[in-house]
C-alpha cells in the first residue's frame, strides 16, 4: 500500500492526492509537517518538503516525480496521454504551473497567508517574474475547458491547487491579482475542476487541515 506523506493544506500534497484520487489507487495518509528534524522523514525528503510518497520498494519525493512514478506504476487510469509528444505537452504544463508560476508566487506567501513581511525588492522581483511567465503560460494552456485541451490530466491536478494560490498571493501583496488581470479566468476554471467528487475530497480534508493548523497555532 502506498501512504501519500505531508499535510492537507500543502498545494503539492493535493496535486499528488488529487492523483491518487482520480487515478483510483488506494492509499494511506501520513501526516507529516515541514522542517522535520526525524532522520526518517529526511530520509525519505531530505530537504524536509511535503509531500513524499512510501511505496513498498522505498520513499520518493517531489510532487511531479511521483506523479510520474504514479503514471508509470498505475497506467489503469492514466492522467497524462500515451502518445509521446502528448504527454510531454502535459508535463511542460505542469513544469510551468509549479516552477514558473507557483514557486515565483510562493515568495509572497509569508506576507500573503502567514502575518510575515515580504521586502519591497522581494515585490518588485516577483511582479517582474510573473509579468514574464503568466503570458508564456497563457501561451500554452488550453483551458478548452482543461489546462491541456479537452482532457483532464495531470496538469489539472497541478493548475487546481496552485492557480488560486498565485492569484492569491498576488491580490494580497502586490494589490492585483496577477492571473485574472491577464485575463485569465482561473475562478471559472476551478469552478469545473471543483465539480469532481475527488477535487471536493481534497478540498474538504484541505478545509478540516487549515482548522486543525489553526488550533494548533492557537494552543502554541
Ligand atoms: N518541488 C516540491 C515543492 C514542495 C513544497 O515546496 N512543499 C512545501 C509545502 S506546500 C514545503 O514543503 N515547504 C517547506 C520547505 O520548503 O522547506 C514538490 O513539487 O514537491
Amino acid at each position: 500500500m502506498l501512504t501519500l506523506c505531508g499535510f492537507a493544506v500543502s498545494n503539492y500534497y493535493n496535486k499528488v492526492k488529487l492523483a491518487l484520487l482520480e487515478k483510483g489507487i488506494p492509499f494511506n495518509e501520513e501526516l507529516v509537517m515541514t522542517g522535520s528534524k526525524d532522520e526518517a522523514v529526511l530520509g525519505a525528503t531530505p530537504l524536509g518538503k511535503v509531500p513524499f510518497l512510501k511505496t513498498p520498494q522505498g520513499a520518493l519525493c517531489e510532487s511531479q516525480v511521483i506523479c510520474d512514478y504514479l503514471e508509470a506504476a498505475y497506467p489503469q487510469v492514466p492522467l497524462v496521454p500515451a502518445d509521446p509528444f502528448a504527454a510531454a505537452k502535459v508535463r511542460e504544463l505542469c513544469t510551468y504551473v509549479d516552477l514558473h508560476l507557483e514557486l515565483v508566487a510562493r515568495e509572497l506567501y509569508a506576507e500573503a497567508f502567514f502575518g510575515g513581511t515580504v521586502s519591497d525588492d522581494t515585490k518588485a522581483r516577483v511582479k517582474k517574474q510573473l509579468a514574464k511567465a503568466i503570458p508564456a503560460f497563457q501561451r500554452l494552456a488550453k483551458f478548452s475547458p482543461y489546462i491541456a485541451g479537452d482532457q483532464f490530466t495531470l496538469a489539472d491536478c497541478a493548475a487546481y491547487v496552485s492557480l488560486p494560490l498565485v492569484a492569491l498571493a498576488t491580490k494580497k501583496v502586490l494589490g492585483e491579482d496577477l492571473l485574472a488581470a491577464a485575463g485569465i479566468d482561473w475562478k471559472a476554471y476551478c469552478a469545473l475542476i471543483g465539480q469532481r467528487p475527488h477535487a471536493q475530497k481534497v478540498d474538504a480534508d484541505k478545509k478540516a487541515d487549515a482548522a486543525r493548523m489553526a488550533a494548533a497555532a492557537k494552543k502554541a
